[in-house]
């Protein structure tokens, strides 16, 4: 009798995906709120031949060799950054990551963070339910323009590019970009989106929105120099990954109002939040929801749940990350 793959869901998912599943292989859920430690997820992951992830479950070398029947992770999440991928090429383990179905919802964030932060939306808010409000006045949380303003974004995949042509497009606004590769003449048009070098971003930008994936190469991408460099009166809104600013930093630059207003979905060590962030006012912290809604959270489930029959049962992933794995 064939036996049919073992598989992990790493973290809670929506019922119709594990239902999904089940019709292809024997699955073990993890229930809602549960974290698995490395070592608890090692345990978890003996005989499986496949897991779903969230971005918070790392797969390293050290992982792949105390599995040895793991043949596949499927990311649910665009960014990859928790896979060590040459470890994952090297042991024969293909990676999925879940693409394209979050764009414009993440774009859609990348806005609201923005005006929020420009226009002290969340701070306002706490004023208000602290019964301070007691009269209106022409300067109350007069906040920063944002229609006509200069948008800078650093990274520019397809998320960047989705919120370059709202910014163009709905808000007339010049938009500024620099990216380790430029965009082609068509994709610049679509965006109105310039090229300029990252000295000029900062430089120039009246908001700074940061879309770049995770790496060793942008590690503190934004710190203190690069604070340094920006308009007193400009914002930064992170919803790419913790780890691109350097939040003690920006804590800093914040208190001491060297740059205006800051916007953040993501954090160092997130779920941790650097404390000094938490008690500067001029800050929009939100628990890394920019893809949240549940049509685009289904889907990427969705999409994971793809991967992993479409490799294990018919051999040909949706979105792979190391295709080698499938010629080797
Ligand atoms: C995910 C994200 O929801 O897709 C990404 O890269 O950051 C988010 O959309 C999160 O990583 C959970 O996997």
């Amino acid at each position: 009798m064939n036996q049919r793959p073992s598989i992990l869901i790493a973290r809670a998912v929506f019922p119709d995906v594990v239902e999904k599943l089940q019709q292809h292989f024997e699955v073990e859920t993890t229930p809602a709120g549960v974290v698995w430690s490395s070592a608890e997820l090692v345990q978890r992951l003996q005989g499986k031949a496949g897991v779903l992830t969230t971005g918070g479950e790392r797969i390293d070398a050290a992982l792949l060799a105390a599995c040895p029947h793991l043949k596949i992770v499927a990311n649910l999440a665009v960014g990859y950054n928790n896979f060590d991928l040459p470890a994952m090429t090297a042991a024969g383990v293909l990676g999925t990551n879940a693409p394209d179905v979050l764009t414009e919802t993440t774009a859609d964030f990348g806005f609201a963070l923005l005006m929020a932060t420009a226009r002290r939306v969340t701070e306002s808010e706490r004023f208000l339910r602290a019964g301070q409000w007691k009269e209106w006045s022409l300067d109350l949380f007069a906040g920063a323009e944002v229609h006509g303003s200069t948008l800078g974004i650093l990274g520019m995949g397809r998320i960047g590019q989705a919120i370059a042509r709202r910014a163009a497009h709905g808000f007339g606004m010049p938009v500024i970009y620099h990216n380790r590769s430029r965009l082609t003449p068509e994709l610049e048009a679509a965006c109105k989106a310039t090229y300029v070098d990252k000295a000029e971003l900062l430089r120039r930008a009246d908001h700074l929105l940061l879309v770049l994936p995770y790496s060793a190469a942008s590690h503190h991408a934004i710190g203190a120099a690069e604070l340094a460099q920006m308009k007193p009166t400009a914002t930064l809104i992170n919803i790419a990954r913790g780890g691109i600013v350097d939040d003690a930093a920006l804590a800093v630059a914040l208190r001491e109002r060297r740059i205006a207003a800051a916007g953040l979905d993501v954090f160092e060590g997130e779920p941790r939040v650097h404390p000094d962030l938490l008690t500067v006012p001029n800050v929009v912290l939100t628990p890394h929801i920019a893809s949240a809604t549940l049509p685009t959270r289904s889907a990427m489930a969705h999409l994971a749940a793809d991967n992993l029959i479409g490799f294990l049962v018919e051999g040909r992933p949706v979105t792979p990350l190391n295709p080698e794995v499938l010629a080797a």
